[in-house]
């Protein structure tokens, strides 16, 4: 059964501040809520919108290590970064805070306790690796050993990178210190339980009955949680960063940031009503009104703590709502690869602000269109420029400029009037009367992707419409038929100012002021501007229109080039970070040494060979007033006038080969990098040819 509500509460999940954010975070969590906020606001209906970095766990901790500094210099860096970066993509929060918030500490601390006290924890011991050199109990990630499955030598306490594995500590092979190195041993630990085997029943109930709504990956893997059996979850953690369990003797012992982090969106909630209680009410209402629809917006691997464990929690505090729906994301790729914070492998929000000004709008676009709603998906710069000139630039810009240059010109920026419709103008109207309840319907379903189709789909049918009756001919003819046109033109202008508003607030905003649209709600009188959309009386005739400038501008390919660019040198340099030397061949005896008869050769001359793409045919002085040839395949990295004159390393007694019908005397030593490449060895100071190396 439909419920209905009053108001909404949405939520985004709080980044950890242990980096900056990039496209996957924005396509998965920030850009659907934010349009998804928008529209609401649009509509006139009651809402909040929820944002703020997580700043306890592990992740912000090993930061903080990595780069030698605190964690709370880690955590103010990062925090301050995210929220700048977010404020200019337009993601419009009514609050952005953060977990260390003392509001947070005391809300979280407060939430733990009266659990606490109504008997909802299980307390147990249990063994947990533990470094005796540092004195510290480690999380899973922390802990490293030999994987069971594939024997890598790194995997992780939780999960093997290399063969994919999800393992838990006790699995490894010779676990230690991920940091240190030392070895570890187990010993006992107290902590606190959230018994989630006796929610199962009503979790069941609600979940796999009452919200069959829910997207599929969402239900599907609450399903499979819930058919896995759920157990007792432990909700703190031996940790020095963190809220203190506040319990007599649970010294050295935090709250685990899962426990915390969703917590943060009532604190967050509370300290914006704290602020502005005029405009927001009390944060009580946000929370635990049943009228209040509560909505979070997550990445798919917070789906079971927003499913599954955040619900047992606010049921058992006992007096909170349970979110409406959890309209989840799958992975967004960067050009095929998977994106990763730890190995600097992302699109980062602020780099790309700084580096493609202006063009929030373009990013909101692309991410939107390729919305990873219902399987992974791929960003490419390609495609982030194809759309953008394509769709963007070609359809919904070129339609838009024309239609208001045309009015400049012929009208000096006044609407005309609307003569009568021909059957054309009447088919085009009727593809678009709908396009409000068309925009209602999928965005109401959490169907973003579509439903800025159907927006685009909008600027299709002017451009379309506008090219087919070609004003510019006709006006030579029939300028009374060219009023018509200009005035319905300008009315599919203004309907896309509307549509466009929640997908792309800056071009939206850039429009309605072309055509000196108010922004919502309408002081003239007409109710939000929503309720417009579909209208084709938007723009009264006699309206005077300010001068139009471009609203989208070409993506060149310079700007796509360098970003790719940027892309392969970091899977270069990852790749030349995770090379490790192959292992030393077994030892030889000074004699087997001295067979080899190594010299320096100086290159009189070198060129290609024809028929082959990979040798090069040197003509080297080795001491001994004749020529001597050699043959080597280096012609991949060099071009032969570089190695004229350059004293190298051969094998002066390599039985000779023929190669290409030439004889190879000889063979040119060279390193082998660790991607493969070749890079002939030299000596450093000047030597005669025929030197003998040893
Ligand atoms: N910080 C995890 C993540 O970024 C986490 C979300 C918390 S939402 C309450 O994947
Ligand atoms: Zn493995």
């Amino acid at each position: 059964m439909e419920k209905h509500f009053k108001r909404t509460t949405i939520t985004s999940a709080l980044p950890y501040a242990n980096g900056p954010v990039h496209i996957g975070h924005l396509a998965g969590v920030y850009v659907p809520a934010d349009i998804y906020a928008r529209y609401l606001r649009l509509k006139g209906r009651e809402c909040i919108f929820i944002g703020g970095s997580d700043e306890h766990g592990v992740p912000v901790t090993i930061r903080a290590r990595k780069e030698g500094i605190t964690v709370q210099e880690v955590v103010d860096r990062y925090h301050n970064l995210i929220k700048d970066s977010f404020e200019r993509f337009g993601i419009s929060f009514d609050i952005y805070s953060r977990t260390t918030s003392a509001t947070h500490h005391k809300l979280a601390s407060d939430f733990f306790r009266k659990l606490y006290d109504d008997g909802k924890f299980i307390e147990q011991v249990s063994e947990q690796f533990y470094d005796e050199q540092t004195g510290h109990f480690l999380t899973d990630r922390n802990i490293r050993g030999e994987c069971p499955r594939c024997h890598a030598p790194e995997a992780y306490g939780d999960q093997c990178e290399k063969c994919g594995a999800t393992l838990s500590p006790e699995e490894l092979i010779n676990p230690y210190n991920a940091e240190t190195g030392n070895p570890l041993v187990k010993k006992p630990t107290k902590h606190w339980y959230l018994p989630l085997d006796k929610d199962q029943p009503w979790l069941e109930k609600w979940i796999l009955e009452e919200h069959k709504e829910w997207r599929s990956n969402v239900y599907g893997q609450c399903k499979s949680w819930l058919d896995g059996g759920l157990r007792p979850r432990a909700v703190t953690r031996d940790l020095d960063w963190g809220i203190p369990v506040p319990v007599e003797g649970a010294e050295g012992k935090v709250l685990y940031v899962w426990f915390d982090a969703p917590i943060g969106y009532i604190s967050n909630t509370k300290e914006l009503c704290d602020a502005h209680p005029e405009k927001y009410g009390s944060w009580e209402k946000w929370w635990k009104d049943e009228e209040t629809r509560l909505v979070h917006f997550i990445g798919k691997d917070n789906i079971v703590f927003h499913c599954i464990v955040f619900p047992a929690m606010l049921k058992a505090h006992g007096d909170y709502i349970l979110p409406d729906n959890v309209p989840s994301n799958e992975f967004l790729n960067l050009e095929g690869n998977k994106i990763s914070t730890s190995k600097n492998y992302a699109v980062w929000l602020n780099e790309y602000l700084d580096e493609l000004p202006g063009r929030q709008d373009e990013l909101r676009y692309v991410l939107t269109a390729n919305a990873p709603e219902t399987k992974d998906n791929d960003f490419t710069w390609d495609d982030f420029q194809a759309r953008c000139n394509n769709e963007l630039v070609a359809v919904y810009g070129n339609f838009v400029n024309r239609a208001l240059q045309l009015t400049q010109k012929y009208y000096e920026g006044k609407v005309p009037e609307c003569g009568e419709l021909n059957d054309y103008d009447k088919e085009t109207l009727s593809e678009f009367c709908d396009v409000k309840a068309r925009l209602e319907q999928l965005l109401e379903g959490f169907k973003f992707r579509e439903a800025q189709k159907e927006a685009m789909n909008l600027a299709r049918i002017g451009n379309k419409y506008i090219a087919d009756c070609e004003p510019w001919k006709v006006i030579k003819t029939d300028p009374e038929r060219v009023k018509t046109i200009i005035y319905l033109s300008l009315q599919i202008t203004a309907n896309l100012a509307i549509a466009f508003e929640p997908f792309l607030p800056f071009s939206s905003k850039r429009l309605r002021e072309m055509i000196s649209l108010s922004p919502n709600p309408s002081p003239e009188g007409k109710g939000s501007l929503w309720e417009m959309l579909g209208r084709t009386d938007i723009l009264p005739a006699g309206k005077q229109l300010p001068k139009p400038e471009l609203l989208f501008t070409k993506i060149e390919d310079e700007v796509v080039a360098a970003q790719k660019k940027k892309l392969e040198d970091t899977l270069k340099a990852n790749e030349a970070a995770a090379y490790k030397a192959a292992p030393v061949k077994p030892i030889v005896s000074f004699e087997d040494f001295e067979k080899l008869d190594i010299r320096v050769g100086i290159v009189k001359s070198c060129e290609k060979i024809k028929k082959s793409k990979k040798l090069l045919k040197f003509i080297i002085d080795d001491g001994s007033g004749k020529d001597r040839t050699i043959l080597s395949g280096i012609a991949q990295w060099y071009e032969p006038e570089q190695l004229v004159g350059k004293s190298v390393l051969f094998i002066a007694n390599f039985a000779p080969r023929q190669m290409m019908g030439e004889e190879s005397q000889g063979m040119i030593l060279s390193a082998v990098n660790y991607n493969g490449d070749l890079s002939v060895t030299t000596v450093l100071n000047p030597v005669k040819g025929g030197s003998q190396v040893g």
